[in-house]
């Protein structure tokens, strides 16, 4: 029987640049039953975390060796510049590799205080087979953050990318294959959202769900995956502040805004979305931004030179103008880009600023996922704060001054996950990353990066002969 394809057109150009198997549920299960025979048998779990962390690191070598066909890939499928494809590939490198570091610090916890003949020990251990669902503006780095983090814990997996961008996914797993990572460890099954993702959401077989994508289906799959009690840690959307105060840097202040709503398209969960610019500087600060705005080459996507590219799909490209549309008939003044600045044969939209935006209206609240950036002035510390603030979201914000008060008090005052000072969309592997509120909750990088896909353990050892009376041990039997 012939297999069902899915076809993915070209953003730029529209011309077929990869074909991908129309997953179906028996092909979950079969991932499945793979991953558990892997875990539950297999030698994966069981193997020394240093010996593990070998095969992770000849992984990333193989992905480094990969380098540039794997960033051409991602750039055919998601439309995004060549020169931030390859960044997003050795950001994978340096993501497998600390992985591998961690998975040989993880460490359980040894109790000798719990009475003389008492020992506690509290192990470690990997959860179980984790689905792992990505979407499509960073398949590769979104795939990198959670796959290597789960296997360094010992886990075993089952991937779903995006059905527009399941090509990094698929020859990741190749490279692992390659490395020596065990089969059945590492699985792929490409297709839709509806069949595939949710299939392997309500998979008893399926321990915990690692999921990056909308707030809509992020829901979809907690509900799933709680039908059978499985463990979840959801990455979603965001509306992020980039807050600037009269006293900041006003160039690095006006590079920071700009990368924040440009960078990827503006296809990024922690875009800075909403500009909240002081009052006194905010004329002042807009002109610069236009200007800055009007020098970035938007086009074609393996132009060395391009800084955007195209938007994913042309349904998405159409979302993203009605929104611009929506804001101007309610009210909004538009300093630069929109609709007139749009280019429908390649899916390309300038950055767009739209000035005089108040919380009310729906372009202060919703995740647009493009180039639009939502201005709106304040004028104390505490409005500057209220506005950020007022966000069913809470991912990433930036705040900007040189006043170290300002921006520690705001800083600590803001409900998100992530706050930059003085810099944005900046990143560090040691620092936990992940949300609050409709962004969602578990943590990726970090220590808490591993611990994610880990359950504790506890074993009490009573050495030597009991004389007490059992049930009646101190603390546990309360
Ligand atoms: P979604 O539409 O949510 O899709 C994400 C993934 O979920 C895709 O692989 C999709 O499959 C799959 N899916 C769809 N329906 C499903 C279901 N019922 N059960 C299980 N899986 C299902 O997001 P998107 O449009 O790809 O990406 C944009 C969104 O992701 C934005 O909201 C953005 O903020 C968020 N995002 C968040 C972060 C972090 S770290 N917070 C990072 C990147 C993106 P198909 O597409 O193949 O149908």
């Amino acid at each position: 029987m012939s297999r069902a394809l899915i076809e993915r057109l070209s953003p730029t150009n529209n011309e077929i640049v990869a074909r991908f198997a129309e997953g179906t549920v028996d092909d979950v299960n079969d991932a499945v039953t793979a991953a558990k025979i892997a875990f539950d048998k297999g030698m994966w779990p069981r193997m020394d975390a240093g010996v593990r962390a070998q095969f992770l690191r000849l992984w990333s070598r193989k992905i480094a060796e990969n380098r540039e066909r794997l960033a051409r890939i991602e750039v055919e499928e998601v439309g995004k510049p060549l020169k931030y494809a390859r960044a997003d590939i050795d950001t994978v490198c340096a993501l497998v590799d600390y992985a591998a570091g961690l998975g040989m610090q993880s460490h359980g916890l040894a109790y000798s205080s719990i009475g003389a003949n008492r020992t506690g020990i509290v192990l470690r251990e990997p959860v179980g087979v984790v689905g792992v669902v990505i979407p499509w503006n960073f398949p590769a780095e979104t795939f990198a953050k959670k796959v290597p983090f789960a296997l360094a814990a010992g886990c075993t997996c089952v991937i779903k990318p995006s059905e527009f961008t399941s090509g990094t996914a698929l020859e990741l797993a190749k490279l692992a294959a390659e490395a020596g990572i065990p089969p059945g460890v590492v699985n792929v099954v490409t297709g839709y959202g509806n069949v595939v993702g949710d299939a392997l959401s309500g998979n008893p077989g399926v321990s915990m769900m690692s999921f990056t994508g909308s707030t809509r289906v992020g829901k979809q799959i907690i509900a799933r995956a709680g039908e059978h009690v499985a463990r979840t840690a959801v990455e979603l959307g965001g509306k992020g502040a980039t807050i600037v105060f009269a006293d900041a840097d006003i160039e690095d202040a006006v590079r920071g805004t700009l990368t924040s709503i440009s960078f990827n398209q503006g296809e990024c969960c922690v875009a800075g979305s909403r500009l909240l610019v002081h009052a006194d500087i905010a004329e002042e600060f807009l002109q610069r931004l236009a200007t800055a705005m009007s020098s970035l080459r938007i086009g074609d996507p393996f132009d060395e030179e391009t800084d955007l590219g195209s938007m994913i799909h042309r349904e998405h490209f159409d979302s993203v103008l009605r929104h611009i549309e929506e804001a101007q008939l309610e009210g909004a003044r538009l300093v630069c880009g929109g609709i007139e600045a749009a280019r429908r044969d390649g899916l390309h939209i300038a950055p767009t600023v739209l000035d005089d935006i108040r919380p009310s209206m729906s372009i202060f609240r919703r995740e647009i996922f493009g180039p639009v950036l939502a201005v709106t002035r304040f004028r104390s510390l505490e409005d500057a704060v209220a506005l950020a603030n007022d966000s069913e979201y809470g991912l990433a914000n930036s705040v900007w001054s040189k006043n170290i008060d300002v921006v520690m008090t705001v800083a600590k005052s803001l409900r998100s996950g992530i706050v930059w000072a003085n810099t944005a969309l900046d990143g560090a592997l040691q620092l936990p990353f992940g949300g609050n509120g409709s962004s969602g909750f578990g943590r990726e990088l970090g220590e808490a990066g591993i611990e994610e896909y880990t359950v504790l353990k506890s074993i009490l050892i009573h050495t030597g002969k009991r004389n007490d009376t059992f049930g009646v041990a101190p603390a546990a039997s309360q």
